[in-house]
């Protein structure tokens, strides 16, 4: 059977930009860049990006452009024993299908509740409290106490990736991409256009850019960057690799590789403002410190932005656009991690997208209802830990390694640049078989060292 393909170029970039954006460019990058020294991280953070994210980028679109198949069958195609590699990569995107679809469910949940701010003035009661059911007197490590309230918009969820994943590349993802990214954008570029006149919140933009160079030298902040630049351009697990395999013949690696990630780091900058300008204007309105009034990862947007909210000027429509931009940020990403599942399993099953699609999904549902149950927070903080700080860098220093020096790495420089409009030099070798590869090594130790 003939592998689908993208209807246009335009309809690729927006996909694979509507992967790369998600909740980590919402969520997690800027308190990641606020946790790692501001200004200071976008050091390592920018040479992650250009030594790391872009080649690696370039040889995920190069591999499935060349073999027009998910990672384990691409990764066996240069070699018998590589795919376990693919399967191991397919299996982490599972995995992160599993909880990454909670926090969308969150979301959820939290642009309906901002339309009346049901959170009230103690969002921090409400969200671990109420919400999430983890109060005083029950135990957090109950996984048997599921959360109801948590199970339709979970539903949602997974109906809106099953439509994409079942309907396939072009009526389907591409359709589901055109939409969302522009709304997207559009909605973001409002909110901060308001945000950045009031008072203080140029204070907090400042703050989050602010360099502390005293933390470039410590290693945990470069292992931050690295793993944050992955995990947003989803490369490494099956993702991108995936998405290429439904490119034309006819197409531009190079400039798509670029484009797609200087428009996903130029959205987390652009995240970053609209975050730390509201934390500003609200650190000024309470007339406390910017650093009292941050929380980390999930309090970040589910406890202090809604605090956040309270504040601004039409709460009832800065609140619902700034949880639909976060729902439709990782309604995209959800779709391509699932995608990456999808079509490793047609390529090995020969099954077809509509069966393949509706036992991913159905089986996602179930397994991902783990995660909403009392002792949930805990199970996902744990799992999105492991994936993150080894699962995830493990799986690119293999990749990098087995692509890199077991095989003809210059074939696939070649491939690229025979179909692009400008060529790659020999920078992207050095990049990926030195640079990288040397940097992965000492981050994944430090890692492993810190972990056990
Ligand atoms: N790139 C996505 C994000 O930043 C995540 C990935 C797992 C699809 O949220």
């Amino acid at each position: 059977m003939k592998r689908e393909q993208w209807g246009s170029r335009t309809g690729f970039i927006l996909a694979a930009v509507g992967s790369a954006v998600g909740l980590g460019n919402i969520w997690r990058f800027p308190y990641m860049a606020y946790e790692n020294g501001g200004g200071a991280f976008f050091i390592p953070y920018l040479f992650a990006m250009l030594t790391a994210g872009i080649p690696f980028m370039i040889l995920e679109f190069t591999l499935g452009h060349k073999y027009r198949s998910g990672a384990p069958k691409t990764l066996r195609a240069l070699n018998n024993k590589f795919e376990w590699l693919g399967w191991f990569q397919v299996m982490i995107s599972a995995i992160i299908a599993f909880y990454y679809v909670v926090v969308i469910a969150w979301a959820i949940s939290f642009a309906y509740f901002a339309f009346t701010q049901a959170w009230g003035e103690d969002s921090n009661a409400f969200f671990f409290g109420e919400f999430l059911g983890l109060g005083d007197d029950s135990a957090p490590s109950n996984l048997g106490n599921l959360q109801w309230n948590l199970l339709f918009p979970l539903c949602l969820a997974w109906a809106a990736t099953y439509f994409a994943t079942y309907r396939g590349v072009k009526g389907g993802i591409e359709k589901v991409n055109k939409v969302l990214m522009p709304l997207l954008f559009v909605m973001v570029l409002l909110l901060i256009g308001r945000i950045i006149f009031l008072p203080g919140a140029l204070n907090g933009i400042n703050w989050l850019l602010e360099p502390d160079f005293s933390k470039i030298w410590d290693l945990k902040v470069w292992s931050a960057a690295y793993g944050q630049i992955f995990f947003t351009l989803s490369v490494g697990f099956a993702i991108m690799l995936s998405y290429a395999s439904y490119l034309p013949e006819k197409s531009d690696i190079n400039n798509n590789a670029f484009m797609t990630v200087l428009m996903n780091c130029g959205f987390s900058i652009l995240a970053g403002i609209m975050i730390f300008g509201a934390l500003g204007y609200m650190a000024n309105a309470q007339d406390k410190a910017l650093t009292d009034v941050v929380s980390s990862g999930v309090g970040l947007a589910f406890v202090t932005l809604p605090t956040a909210i309270n504040l601004l000027p039409a709460p009832g429509v800065m609140g619902p656009l700034f949880f639909l931009a976060l729902m439709f940020a990782g309604i995209s990403s959800h779709i391509s991690i699932a995608e990456a599942v999808t079509t490793g399993l047609m390529d090995k099953l020969g099954w077809s997208r509509p069966k393949t699609a509706t036992v991913f999904c159905s089986v996602g549902l179930v397994v991902s209802m783990m995660f909403i149950t009392q002792g949930g927070l805990l199970l996902l903080d744990l799992v999105d830990y492991f994936i993150n700080n080894i699962a995830l860098l493990g799986s690119c220093l293999l990749e990098l390694l087995l692509v890199g020096w077991l095989c003809r790495l210059q074939d696939f420089r070649a491939h690229a640049n025979s179909i692009s409009e400008f060529t790659i030099g020999n920078w992207w070798a050095v990049c990926i078989k030195f640079v990288s590869i040397a940097m992965l090594v000492v981050i994944l130790f430090n890692n492993i060292k810190t972990a056990f």
